[in-house]
């Protein structure tokens, strides 16, 4: 992605041929490019070159890292080209929705293991690391969570649940996404956090109460921070990139046992406010509190590009590589996962379908499994990181 400045002058250049000539109009139109801003994105000179198909998991090891993916237990389970392909490009496996609350809390006094142990023994058999997602999250809970937690059981059921998902899975995790998403600004606390229930009912130390549970239980797993709507330069996440900051500042500060950062990396392929400076100082910050980073969620939606695959696939890569080009400078940063590997499964056909209808192309693997312009981004800008 450009930054700010070029696109803006970029976009003028066009406005200006355009609005003279007429000719720029009809020209963007032909293309289908729905604004001079996206028009801005797609850069027909770039080259997405990749010498060797080395799988993306050889490439990230090369320089000290780990590249995955998320995936669900049914796809893996009964497809076997995808869970070919799946073995072949990830060096890690992070289950969609398994270890969800909905998913491992049948009733209030069941734990349903089935699904989440399936996934652990297809990244062992298949020689990944696995990892856990996610203990505490106001998303995904169970149907009868409203009408049975209430201020006088919940810490009871908050430490029950994180400590026997954490024991149950203790020495098999690489890292546990312990919470997820408890920063929302909008929410006008001046601390930040988000009001959920866990909030309500136990204050703002459930966050901390959480980590402690957990590395108790599971001291070989690294305990994850993650979070969303942090990668541009808008006045929404530099206001969540302030709260989460803080809040691992204030984590820190406390001993609490917090050992990584995970950045989602949800992006979006028409977003033109990237930029590279602000996301490196926040990296850098967050490095700085002694934490590791991992790319947790990365993909990137095409939802407002033009409908043309090959100029949509462009401006994807173009986001991938930007991206990670920057991440990956910093060293404090030791895994990329992308939320999902192919098209074919990715939340995105539901949560973000585009408005002409072709399915969605946010992923570096198509439907049928070939390799995407945004594979040879990711390819590259592992090449290009510097070793760990
Ligand atoms: O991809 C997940 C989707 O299938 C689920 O329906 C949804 C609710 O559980 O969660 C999606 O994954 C989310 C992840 O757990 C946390 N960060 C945002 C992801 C996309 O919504």
């Amino acid at each position: 992605m450009p930054n700010k400045r070029l696109v803006t002058r970029r976009q003028a250049l066009w406005l200006s041929l355009a609005g003279l000539t007429g000719i720029g109009a009809i020209a963007i139109a032909k293309a289908g490019y729905q604004s001079y801003q996206i028009r801005s994105l797609d850069n027909l000179k770039r080259n997405f070159k990749v010498i060797k198909y080395t799988p993306l998991k050889k490439r990230a090891a090369a320089k000290g890292l780990i590249y995955g993916a998320a995936a669900v237990k049914d796809v893996l389970s009964s497809d076997t080209a995808f869970a070919n392909r799946f073995a072949q490009e990830c060096g890690i496996l992070v289950p969609n929705g398994e270890l969800k609350w909905s998913a491992l809390r049948p009733t209030p006094n069941r734990f349903d293991f089935t699904s989440g142990d399936w996934l652990v023994k297809f990244a062992r058999t298949h020689g990944m690391l696995f990892r856990g997602h996610t203990l505490v999250w106001h998303e995904s809970l169970p149907r009868w969570f409203k009408e049975v937690i209430n201020r006088q059981n919940a810490e009871k059921f908050f430490v029950e649940h994180i400590a026997t998902v954490t024991k149950h899975y203790a020495g098999q995790i690489h890292s546990w996404d312990v919470v997820n998403e408890a920063i929302e600004p909008k929410h006008k606390r001046s601390d930040g956090l988000r009001n959920t229930p866990w909030l309500k009912f136990l204050g703002l130390d459930y966050i901390e109460l959480a980590f402690r549970v957990a590395a108790q239980a599971d001291p070989k797993a690294l305990m994850v921070y993650n979070e969303t709507g942090l990668e541009y330069d808008t006045p929404r996440d530099e206001a969540r990139r302030t709260a989460v900051l803080k809040l691992l500042e204030r984590l820190k500060s406390r001993g609490t046992p917090l050992h990584a950062f995970g950045i989602q990396s949800h992006l979006l392929g028409s977003e033109t406010n990237f930029n590279p400076k602000k996301l490196r100082k926040f990296l850098a910050d967050v490095a700085s509190l002694d934490l590791k980073i991992l790319v947790t969620e990365l993909d990137v939606t095409d939802k407002d590009l033009p409908k043309d695959p090959k100029i949509r696939d462009r401006i994807v890569a173009s986001a991938y590589e930007d991206y990670l080009s920057v991440v990956l400078d910093e060293k404090a940063v030791i895994a990329v996962l992308t939320w999902g590997l192919s098209d074919r499964d990715t939340w995105l056909s539901q949560y973000a379908p585009r408005r002409d209808g072709a399915p969605v192309r946010p992923l570096p693997f198509d439907s049928n499994l070939q390799p995407k312009l945004a594979w040879n981004a990711m390819a590259r800008a592992f090449d290009k990181a510097p070793k760990r």
